[in-house]
């Protein structure tokens, strides 16, 4: 049987916005009220997933969730649109930003996902995420349990856990797998910010990831080999709001900042054992220091929140375009991909600034899952794309999305309608 990576992408929704709303996400505050442009961030996002498509990667798209949902507009008790929306303003506008958020976009939080040579039962296993960290968040468990349960609904092999009722989670932003080859058994590695019980209010920024997600996760996905790591504390306070702005991991190799996680050597030393006991290979690692990229570097420039494409020793870095603005983090990258030792041969820069502003990279923006032959066959038509799919997007983002954005957008009647109707053309299943 074949194994394949399919990413399960994310596409800005018509009401991206930047509001601030993201709680130890620098990006998010830095460009709170700024002017947004949904129609260039579905464009850059689709920019992302029709090269990786080009590439012969197998490609999915989670589609933008439909805010304007009755169970969202019941939810804040929004009867009629107009009027209450105006009420909404009035009292406290920061609460209609977080109504009609489209941070689904950032689909790396949708869920964390098991393949079946990981698990003890040899099932595969998607714990949708609850992103209970913040209210703007939280909605979209819904939208991306349904997602995959249509998606998955001939594909039995397939175990669909609903998102963790108290927790706080935020899916694979906070997990890597490392494996030899997609078909091998995988090491999955939890990183958690804190414990519920002691640790909450350690933070200057706040954590998010809870380790007793983790451990829920871990355990209902009967994980083989598994390691649970925390962040390091003064990443948390730099801006590192989850592990996937400070490291990142393909197959066997493990790209990292010195400064990720506590008692950084002897997870290091545990994972590379357990590596080589499985594989009898070893994990390759870039480890950075922060003499070389700094913490702040790291989040400004976004570096670990790559993405990571290809196999063995030909893997090619897809990193936002603001790595090669700074200086240091470009002259790194040249570095790596000159470095025979070094799995990454290529680098490719992509610009995705809409998304970026709110603290999302190429990586937030996908959600990876390890399937075979059989559960690609059997997703539900329409969900594996292919030309026709991406060219009906590309014209649906063009014809009907907004070129600015700003909350008062949402008190003109005639524009909210607009963007609500915008929902019900979507080409995406
Ligand atoms: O949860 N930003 C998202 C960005 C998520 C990035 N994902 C990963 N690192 N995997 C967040 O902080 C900003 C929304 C706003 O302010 O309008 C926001 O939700």
């Amino acid at each position: 049987m074949n194994y394949h990576e399919l990413n399960f992408e994310g596409i800005a929704g018509p009401t991206h916005m930047f509001s601030g709303l993201a709680e130890g996400n620098l990006a998010s505050k830095t460009h709170a009220g700024k002017s947004s442009n949904p129609k260039q961030a579905a464009l850059q996002c689709l920019d992302k997933i029709k090269r990786l498509y080009r590439l012969s990667f197998k490609e999915a798209i989670i589609p933008p969730q439909n805010r304007f949902s009755e169970e969202i507009l019941h939810y804040y008790q929004i009867k009629d649109l107009k009027d209450d929306i105006q009420k909404i303003y009035d009292r406290d506008p920061q609460l209609l930003r977080k109504i009609f958020s489209s941070s689904s976009m950032w689909t790396a939080n949708a869920a964390t996902f098991s393949p079946a040579q990981d698990c003890n039962n040899a099932r595969s296993s998607i714990t949708i995420a609850n992103l209970l960290s913040n209210e703007h968040r939280k909605h979209e468990a819904k939208h991306n349990y349904k997602f995959f349960q249509k998606a998955f609904a001939n594909s039995p092999s397939i175990k669909i856990h609903p998102a963790l009722e108290i927790h706080p989670d935020e899916g694979a932003a906070n997990h890597n797998r490392f494996a030899l080859k997609h078909s091998s058994k995988g090491i999955e590695v939890f990183v958690y910010g804190y414990k519920e019980d002691s640790e909450k209010n350690n933070f200057i920024l706040p954590a998010r990831q809870s380790f007793q997600a983790c451990k829920s996760i871990a355990n209902s996905h009967s994980l083989e080999n598994v390691f649970f790591v925390q962040q390091s504390k003064e990443a948390i306070n730099s801006g590192v709001f989850h592990n996937d702005v400070i490291s990142t991991a393909n197959l066997d190799y493990f790209l990292l900042h010195e400064k990720a996680f506590e008692n950084q050597n002897e997870f290091l030393n545990q994972l590379s054992d357990k590596f080589f006991e499985i594989n009898k290979s070893p994990l390759k690692f870039s480890l950075v220091k922060e003499t070389e990229i700094s913490l702040e570097d790291a989040v400004k420039s976004y570096l670990f929140n790559s993405q990571i494409i290809g196999e063995a020793d030909q893997m090619t870095l897809i990193a936002p375009s603001e790595c090669k603005e700074n200086p240091k983090v470009y002259s790194f990258i040249l570095k790596l991909v000159k470095d025979p030792n070094c799995p990454i041969q290529d680098v490719e820069f992509l610009s995705l600034k809409e998304s970026m502003q709110n603290g999302g990279g190429p990586a937030c923006l996908r959600l990876r899952l390890v399937l075979n032959d059989d559960e690609i066959n059997n997703l539900a038509p329409g969900v594996l794309l292919n030309e026709e799919i991406i060219e009906g997007l590309e014209q649906w983002i063009n014809r009907y999305y907004p070129e600015t954005l700003i909350i008062e957008n949402f008190l003109d009647i005639e524009f909210l309608q607009q963007l609500k109707n915008i929902f019900a053309n979507s080409p995406l299943v």
